[in-house]
């Protein structure tokens, strides 16, 4: 059998300015999922120097749902872009070897890391919306440090192909050899285009409501659960199981406070309407009737400028506690919520009591809550 070369495949198919024009629109993908990756994990882990504003509302829900939207529709044009240059693994490597192949070589092995390291982030990533997670890892930290290797080397893939990408920035003047049989660019254009487009709108719906109908490839689908909002973990699944004549809610601060199930129905109650956007790329916005955080600090005789740890009934793992930095805690949408949509929280939607905020990411929407503790 006859080892094929570069020139085995002639079609203008893979010609510069399709690996250009397809790389342009995924070199596009991939920046919005980083940025918005970015400000997923900073909201996740939030360093010290850094205040995250508790507005506009649902600015993660829109950063989020463009998170996941534009990593789905990096499968199809990563499929694409490595369809139009795979002839190059077929090019010789110069030999002898010289300072040029050195080169040569590392610039392949950038690539390799590079294209390993964004399939396996769709790949993880794709599945996490799926919330199926048969990996060994932590899907978090990994899904992040992958994030910055293909950074990395997709920097220096874009330096060592500028001039390439230059020269074919714009349509040539001169017409560019165009195939005698198959496809033409312009269909595959349209075709990989058509693609993308089309398992983006067919995932979109479940955070974008008016294409709910069309979601089919969505995970989860906006209206459907208890009180018409999705669940994301189930009290059984958290092993929570509901309270007792003998619960209390607690407020650990400067004056401690203790309330009982009906007591807390009784402090002034006040109304949000506000989306949970899970991190997983769903969301919905809900009506919400509870107690303000802000009120509560201040019942309690802490200072502006608290910070907040909210305890959940759930023992351990990731979920049990979270933090509210003081502009989430002082800001009036924040409540311990009590209600939802109208009626009394669902065991599965956090009963007795969860929290809910503006512009956070749905995993620090604590449910089943029965502790504040006042920090600072
Ligand atoms: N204690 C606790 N709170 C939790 C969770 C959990 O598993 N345990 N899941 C979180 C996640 S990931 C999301 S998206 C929201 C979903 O809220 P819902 O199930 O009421 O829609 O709750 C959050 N609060
Ligand atoms: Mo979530």
């Amino acid at each position: 059998m006859k080892i094929p070369t570069e020139r085995s495949f002639p079609s203008p198919l893979h010609h510069p300015r399709v690996a250009t024009v397809i790389g342009r629109w995924l070199g596009f993908a991939v920046a919005a999922c980083f940025l918005t990756g970015l400000f997923s994990h900073l909201q996740q882990t939030t360093p010290g120097w850094l205040v995250i504003p508790s507005r506009p509302s649902s600015l993660y829900r829109v950063t989020q749902g463009v998170h996941v939207l534009t990593g789905t529709a990096a499968v199809p044009l990563l499929l694409a872009k490595l369809w139009t240059v795979y002839p190059k693994l077929f090019a010789k490597l110069p030999w002898p070897p010289s300072r040029r192949s050195l080169g040569t070589a590392l610039e392949r092995l950038s690539i390799l890391v590079l294209v390993s390291a964004l399939a396996l982030e769709l790949f993880i990533g794709l599945l996490n919306t799926l919330q199926w997670y048969p990996w060994p890892f932590p899907f978090r930290q990994t899904h992040y440090a992958l994030a910055w290797i293909i950074v990395g080397a997709l920097l220096v893939h874009v330096a060592v192909k500028l001039p390439l990408i230059t020269a074919h920035w714009r349509r040539t003047p001169e017409p560019l050899p165009e195939a005698t049989t198959g496809m033409t660019r312009r269909t595959l254009f349209r075709t990989v285009a058509g693609a993308a487009a089309l398992v983006g709108i067919t995932s979109a719906g479940q955070s974008a409501p008016a294409l709910g109908p069309v979601a089919v490839l969505a995970p989860r689908k906006p209206g459907i659960g208890p009180q018409g909002l999705p669940v994301n973990r189930t009290a059984e699944a958290a092993g929570v199981t509901g309270i007792g004549a003998d619960w209390r809610f607690t407020v650990d601060g400067p004056r401690p406070l203790s309330y009982t199930i009906g007591e807390l129905g009784r402090l002034p109650q006040s109304r949000s309407d506000l989306p949970i956007a899970c991190v997983e790329g769903w969301s919905q916005r809900a009506r919400w009737e509870g107690i303000r955080i802000r009120d509560l600090l201040r019942l309690c005789g802490a200072p502006e400028g608290s910070r907040v740890r909210v305890v959940s009934m759930e023992k351990g793992g990731f979920y049990g506690t979270s933090e509210l930095p003081p502009e989430f805690a002082e800001d009036p949408l924040t409540l311990l919520a009590l209600r939802l949509n109208g009626s009394e929280l669902a065991l599965d939607h956090g009963y007795p009591a969860r929290i809910i905020a503006p512009n956070r990411p749905g995993v620090l929407q604590t449910k089943w809550v029965h502790r504040l503790e006042v920090l600072s």
